[in-house]
């Protein structure tokens, strides 16, 4: 792998956070003819998901639990020039950086964001996550989890998200071509990739045999919620996608009047 730093890989043999890795290389990979990689900075939030930003040569900041999307917004910020993508774990941004998550999309920060989502608190040993099914037996639902499981797709379209798509790590070819896009995209981007654990959470099983593809593409954010709340919820692909302003360009206009505005002041 081109963009490999040699750091030793902890990850579990099997682990679905391998097919992430493999796939983001090789988008980038693939991309680099057109970008420079010095351009890249990528983010990683706590978690076993965490340490793919130690398995790739380009810049990174490994942030605390939760906190992906504020670093994404303020190196987005500081430079737009910049190309930023985040890694965080499914406890990482739907329980403890949920909130976060939520404002990222809203302001439509252009930032690309990979889930890996395996349904578990995967380093702290097995907890259940906003996302474990109901009845998931692990460390703090010995009895069987006895919440339903909160729909990742469905809130990123409700919050605004201006593309929003879903992968499985099993898919590598899917999953590099819809970084591809992600990266591309002018806007939020949020990819969340089903990522079997298979120490805490082995869903390698499950997902071959219940993943399919979107057939049809949803033309409408209202279509596409409705789809993300369907039965099936192990739907792949994009699910929608939109330009609109980002947040770093609607900060600009908004210094620009402010600059305005004060020269006007100073001139009076
Ligand atoms: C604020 C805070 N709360 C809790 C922890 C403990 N902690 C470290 S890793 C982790 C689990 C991470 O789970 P997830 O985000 O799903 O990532 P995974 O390990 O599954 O990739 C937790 C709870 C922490 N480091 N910081
Ligand atoms: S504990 Fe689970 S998520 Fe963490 S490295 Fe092992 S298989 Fe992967
Ligand atoms: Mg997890």
């Amino acid at each position: 792998m081109r963009l490999a730093t040699g750091a030793r890989i902890v990850w579990c043999p099997g682990c679905g956070n391998f097919g992430i890795l493999k796939a983001f290389t090789q988008a980038v990979e693939e991309l680099s003819a057109e970008v420079e990689l010095e351009r890249f900075v990528l983010v990683s939030g706590v978690g076993c998901h965490g340490k793919i930003a130690d398995y790739i040569a380009l810049s990174s900041f490994h942030t605390i639990h939760g906190r992906v999307p504020p670093l994404l917004t303020g190196i987005k910020l500081a430079n737009p020039g910049l190309i930023v993508v985040g890694f965080a774990g499914d406890g990482d941004m739907y329980n403890e950086g949920l909130v976060h998550l939520i404002h990222a999309a809203r302001r439509n920060i252009d930032a690309t964001l990979i889930v890996h989502n395996n349904s578990v608190y995967g380093l702290t040993t097995g907890q259940a996550t906003a996302t474990s099914p109901r009845g998931f037996r692990g460390r703090s639902t010995p009895e069987g989890n006895p919440e339903e499981p909160l729909n990742p797709i469905a809130l990123m379209l409700a919050s605004g998200a201006s593309f929003v798509a879903r992968c499985f790590a099993g898919d590598t070819a899917h999953l590099k071509q819809i970084v591809k896009r992600a990266i591309l995209h002018r806007g939020f981007s949020f990819i969340d990739v089903l990522q079997p654990c298979v120490t805490f959470n082995n869903t390698w099983k499950l997902y071959k045999e219940k993943v399919r593809p979107i057939e049809r593409p949803p033309e409408s954010r209202e279509e596409a919620i409705k789809l993300a709340c369907s039965a099936d919820s192990v739907l792949t692909g994009i699910f929608y996608s939109e330009e609109r302003e980002t947040c770093e360009e609607q900060v600009r206009i908004e210094a620009r009047h402010a600059s305005v505005k004060t020269l006007i002041e100073k001139l009076k």
